[in-house]
């Protein structure tokens, strides 16, 4: 039996159960991406045309504007949807905001070496909660892309097997993991699937929550703008429904992962909120920002109400 996706194709709803990702193309304009980036430079207080002035290579903006992915990028929208197994699953409003994340150049004094286990950073996103195996905060893993991403430009290093080796940790481990406690190193060694995540500005890439990704080497030095919003579920996630089809594609890629048709989780532990350190630097950094920019600071934001789907 085949469920109906009103955004996916079978072959894409495949393709995330077999490699923990889709991308869906064109989201929103290229004119609106542009607006994005221009206010991202703005807030750095960088000059994008003197590379001289790019201090910092690796950013991670506070959101200052969040707005609703259904009117900003209805198939993005429709598509994440499709993930968790229907709107009725996805906690609130999905919003979107202007947190960027910005690589100027990480690493980019060392020669070029592809994604692979010896690559630092790997990591699961959800820096402010205890991880279960049935976890909601953290509902799908999104990428944005705010500019064109290119090979050995920045694309985030992606380990598009991982939803099996992470779900297995989860699984042996009811009481939860906190954010430093997956021991990726011994989990990104069980993988053979590299990949960058390149596009084109207004691409989206919607990954499986379980998979392990890290910042990429950017030795073009090309800037390089992403978002990485997380979905919110309702509840928790179930992997025994009644029927096999009523279980989203994110569980159904759980169950695959453990080799399993069904199973039966209950965490031991109490849910538990972090608050990662990050949240403390990016109250600090939008001080900076504002001390900066003044009144302007209140008027950013604004490329979200222009922007129009591409047809
Ligand atoms: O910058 C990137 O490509 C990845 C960033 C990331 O994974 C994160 O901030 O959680
Ligand atoms: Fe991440």
């Amino acid at each position: 039996m085949t469920t109906e996706y009103r955004i996916l194709s079978q072959q894409q709803a495949e393709h995330f159960l077999e490699h923990g990702f889709v991308a869906i193309k064109g989201c929103f304009s290229r004119d609106v991406a542009e607006r994005a980036v221009r206010e991202m430079w703005s807030r750095t207080g960088y000059d994008p045309d003197d590379p001289g002035t790019w201090a910092q290579k690796d950013i991670h903006m506070p959101g200052l504007n969040h707005f609703a992915v259904k009117d900003f990028a209805p198939r993005a929208w429709g598509a994440v949807c499709d993930l968790v197994g229907g709107e009725e699953r996805v906690n609130g409003t999905y919003n979107w905001s202007d947190a960027f994340i910005v690589n100027l150049g990480v690493r980019a004094e060392e020669p070029w070496a592809p994604p692979s286990p010896a690559s630092p950073g790997w990591h699961v996103d959800g820096d402010f909660f205890r991880h279960f195996l049935d976890s909601p905060e953290q509902g799908l893993l999104t990428l944005v892309l705010w500019t064109d991403v290119v090979h050995q430009g920045g694309a985030t290093f992606v380990a598009g097997d991982s939803v099996a080796p992470v779900a297995r940790r989860l699984f042996e481990h009811p009481e939860g993991l906190l954010p430093g406690e997956f021991q990726t190193s011994a989990l990104v060694a069980q993988c053979r699937e590299f990949l960058e995540a390149t596009g084109e500005a207004g691409d989206v890439y919607l990954l499986h929550p379980f998979v392990l990704h890290a910042t990429a080497q950017n030795t073009l030095r090309r800037p390089r703008v992403i978002t990485n919003p997380p979905v919110s579920l309702k509840e928790p996630m179930r992997f025994d429904r009644d029927r096999w089809e009523d279980h989203s594609l994110v569980e159904q890629a759980v169950l695959r992962g453990l080799g399993l048709d069904r199973c039966d989780f209950r965490p031991t532990a109490p849910r538990e909120r972090v608050v990662p350190e990050r949240v403390r630097r990016q109250a600090e950094m939008r001080r900076a920002e504002e001390a900066r920019l003044g009144t302007a600071h209140a008027s950013l934001g604004s490329f979200a109400a222009h922007a129009a789907p591409p047809a």
